[in-house]
């Protein structure tokens, strides 16, 4: 059909990456007229060439996983993203009258594709029977992996526009660009998820573990502080949940939860520490899995949920929007490793868990990383 066509045509043009200096590049106070241009024209050419590949890759799945509510419901989100910001693509590039206008309809889509990774790990999920293991993983790490990028180039572009409209003195001053902090702060954001993570374990098991915070507490680097804090908050409530449960296992008092910083010549590196038993060794392979694939027989969605290594992905109890079904660890693990760093754990079995987080200083290898 027509839109085929036009959604193949689109999803057949290279990308275009961009390297995160360039993202703040864009944003370098004081923000001229140019820079933010060039942003706004970026984000318009590149975002539908994304969701169109995006598009593809759904159109791509097996037949009857296409059939699939929450999978067609995603499928279509994105058809219609593509085709509402399509029509901006082909504005000339320094039309920008219409700068607020697009950043309005960016804002739409961000907030309209907010629940898609627990509605694609429910669709896949009822699907898993039709597709193997090897093409689903495939498929949800290219989806997530795109989305981390196109969802930094959206929010870059409305964060900068807003920001050109409303310069005061205040955003002159700040360390942000964007949506990127030049002087983030790994204490801060540890201090503020362990406060998060106590908060939510007291409501699950009435008791938390104690929080130690060392090391390099000073240091500080450019990063995007949601990512950061999205990965801190999974490790620290995986930290808790093993401590409390082991601890009440043993009929112990709950020990602390170690996270020690490091400022090294190339990575930011943060360490958590629990003592929390450990992980077994037949499990240990399977942590940054996707849940459905560690479920080998027909269970109902809802015991398979709650039961056997999905616990150990699980995010908490309450609340998180991807609760449950055991997206946390890998999610985390591919926002580290999407700048070049890594997320690695390590099992002390019967003891407890190190898990190694390392972040590249963006500083120090600005031209070299991709979005
Ligand atoms: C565990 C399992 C786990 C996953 C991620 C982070 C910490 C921990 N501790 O026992």
């Amino acid at each position: 059909s027509f839109y085929d066509a036009k959604v193949i045509n689109y999803a057949t043009r290279p990308i275009r990456p961009v390297t995160l200096k360039e993202l703040i590049r864009f944003g370098q106070p004081p923000l001229s007229e140019q820079s933010l241009t060039q942003c706004a024209h970026y984000a318009r050419t590149e975002l539908p060439v994304r969701l169109a590949m995006r598009v593809r890759a759904f159109q791509n799945l097996p037949f009857i996983v296409g059939t699939n509510p929450h999978i067609k419901d995603i499928y279509r989100l994105y058809f219609e993203s593509f085709d509402s910001l399509e029509k901006y693509s082909d504005l000339p590039e320094n039309d920008n009258g219409s700068d607020l206008e697009f950043a309005e309809k960016l804002k739409d889509l961000v907030e309209r594709h907010a629940d898609n990774i627990p509605t694609l790990a429910r669709g896949f999920l009822e699907c898993k029977k039709y597709m193997n293991t090897k093409d689903m993983t495939a498929f949800l790490d290219d989806m997530i992996h795109a989305r981390i990028g196109i969802r930094l180039i959206a929010e870059q572009c409305i964060s900068l526009i807003h920001a050109s409209k409303n310069e005061s003195e205040d955003q002159r001053r700040t360390s942000y660009i964007g949506i990127i902090n030049t002087q983030l702060s790994p204490a801060k954001v540890i201090h503020h998820c362990a406060d998060f993570v106590t908060e939510l374990c007291e409501f699950n098991y009435g008791e938390a573990p104690e929080f130690i915070i060392n090391g390099h507490v000073d240091t500080t680097f450019t990063y995007v502080p949601v990512h950061l804090e999205y990965m801190l908050t999974e490790l620290l409530k995986n930290a808790a949940r093993a401590t409390v449960e082991n601890a009440k296992k043993n009929k112990k008092p709950i020990p602390p939860v170690e996270v020690s910083i490091s400022h090294g010549s190339r990575d930011i590196g943060i360490r958590v520490r629990d003592q929390g038993g450990g992980v077994k060794p037949n499990d240990l392979n399977h942590i940054f899995e996707y849940s459905y694939t560690t479920v080998k027989n027909e269970e109902t969605e809802d015991s398979n949920i709650f039961s056997g290594i999905t616990r150990l992905a699980m995010q908490s109890g309450v609340g998180g929007p991807i609760a449950g079904l055991g997206f946390g660890l890998p999610l985390a693990r591919m926002y580290a490793r999407y700048f070049g760093g890594s997320m690695t754990l390590l099992s002390l079995n019967g003891y407890g868990c190190d898990v190694f987080l390392k972040l590249k200083h963006i500083d120090e290898s600005l031209g070299q990383l991709e979005i």
